[in-house]
């Protein structure tokens, strides 16, 4: 008799980001006449640079010709690229071989799968709140015990809550734990950890042995140049952290698929030699995955060379002015706005105690802006609402306007 992974009944709701599809939807269907604006997903909206066109069709002309066509390829990414990527990492202060990378069609599924490289026991901590995927893996996993309705957890995750008491970045865990997930600039609070706070994890990582796995797909974001833009920058980081990074919001690779994992050779576990864990996830990639397309590769090439990363930072900076106008706006007013100032993302005090969602189901009527609850994140989201800067600059402002002028919270 088969049975099903019952680990998918402990999961509290659906995904978030379809979940809200389905509110949106129906309120459009009740609504017709509305013009939603986006604010909600995490999701690109700008053309790709010349440069990177150039890169992508350059891989699709080498399947034209047999002299250069490639099929399956390296598993663990082409040569090409994870050099290309080493490099990139040096001009960080990160000394990186590219044997250390893994390339893989995104850093959602990457955030998803690492876990299985662990014990099924591990002890794990999450940033709370955060991007859903680290929980809602090891939830699969098993990782998680039962859930709790009242505290809005599980009972064998340990949370580190992030808040304004804090400035949203947390302290590493009191207690002895396995896995650490962090995500720095944050998705969702915008906010970005400094390297006093980093070196405070790599260093309850080292004498823990604990490994922490860090998400740093906004890196590109981040304007101070104070602030760490990997996890190696920081000492004593390649004995104990591994990093998921992506080309979508880098580069607009968000449909295009493309991202990599670094894993150092020299990270160390408490049962197992330096290098098994490498090993480990390089048996599980060529187990479950078959390479990056050969052509996003080429595009990612194109990404990492001096004109592709000029490209791509100037439009960055055009999400970021994106940003600057939805905090100026939503300051004008009268909300209490955090981040987006190194992330593409806003993260709104909920006006008048309400909760994440009523301010969701409030926002969306009274103004046809579509944001994302923060209580979808982690139980210290409740009370917060997530906007996101990408979307082009006139459909940013029309939402901006809509707000200022029609919400009934607003201060005019
Ligand atoms: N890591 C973080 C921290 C993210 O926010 C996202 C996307 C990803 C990874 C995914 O990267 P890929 O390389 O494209 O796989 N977050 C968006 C999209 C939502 C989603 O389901 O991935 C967001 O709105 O939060």
């Amino acid at each position: 008799m088969a049975r099903i992974n019952s680990n998918y009944r402990k999961l509290t709701a659906g995904y978030l980001f379809p979940e809200i599809e389905r509110r949106v939807e129906r309120f459009q269907r009740e609504n017709p006449a509305a013009k939603i604006h986006r604010l909600g997903i995490g999701n690109t909206t700008e053309p790709l640079t010349p440069t990177l066109i150039k890169g992508l069709k350059d891989g699709v002309e080498r399947l034209a010709r047999a002299e250069t066509y490639s099929g399956y390829g390296d598993e663990q990414g082409q040569k090409e690229l994870r050099t290309a990527l080493a490099r990139y990492y040096a001009a960080m202060g990160a000394d990186l071989e590219p044997d250390e990378f893994f390339v893989s069609d995104g850093a959602k599924p990457d955030a998803g799968n690492i876990q299985s490289i662990f014990s099924s026991d591990s002890m794990v901590a999450f940033q709370d709140p955060a991007y859903p995927v680290y929980v809602d893996s090891n939830v699969i996993a098993g990782r998680s015990g039962p859930f709790d309705p009242d505290r809005g957890n599980y009972g064998r995750f340990i949370y580190m809550p992030c808040h304004e008491g804090n400035g949203f970045i947390p302290d590493p865990p009191e207690k002895k734990v396995d896995l650490i997930y962090l995500c720095s600039p944050n998705n969702p609070t915008g906010a970005v950890a400094d390297h006093r706070q980093l070196q405070r994890f790599v260093d309850y990582a080292r004498r823990h042995r604990a490994v922490i796995i860090f998400d740093a797909a906004y890196a590109e974001f981040i304007a101070d140049p104070q602030l760490p833009r990997t996890i190696f920058e920081i000492e004593g980081a390649r004995e104990c952290a591994i990093e998921i990074n992506s080309f979508s919001k880098f580069a607009g690779f968000t449909g295009v698929r493309l991202g990599w994992t670094v894993l150092p050779r020299t990270l160390v576990l408490e049962d197992s030699e330096p290098g098994e864990l490498r090993r480990c996830w390089l048996r599980r990639q060529t187990t479950f995955f078959n390479g990056a397309s050969n052509i996003a590769q080429r595009g990612g090439l194109a990404v990492l060379s001096p004109t592709g990363l000029e490209e791509c930072r100037e439009l960055i900076g055009y999400y970021m002015e994106n940003s600057r106008i939805i905090k100026e706006g939503l300051q004008e007013s009268g909300l209490t706005v955090y981040g987006g100032e190194n992330a593409p993302y806003l993260w709104v005090k909920t006006p008048g105690g309400l909760s994440s969602w009523e301010f969701f189901d409030r926002l969306l009527k009274e103004t046809s802006v579509v944001g994302t609850p923060g209580s979808g994140f982690g139980p210290s989201g409740e009370g917060y609402f997530r906007l996101s800067a990408f979307g082009h600059r006139a459909a940013i402002e029309m939402a901006v306007e809509s707000i200022i002028t029609r919400a009934s919270f607003a201060a005019r």
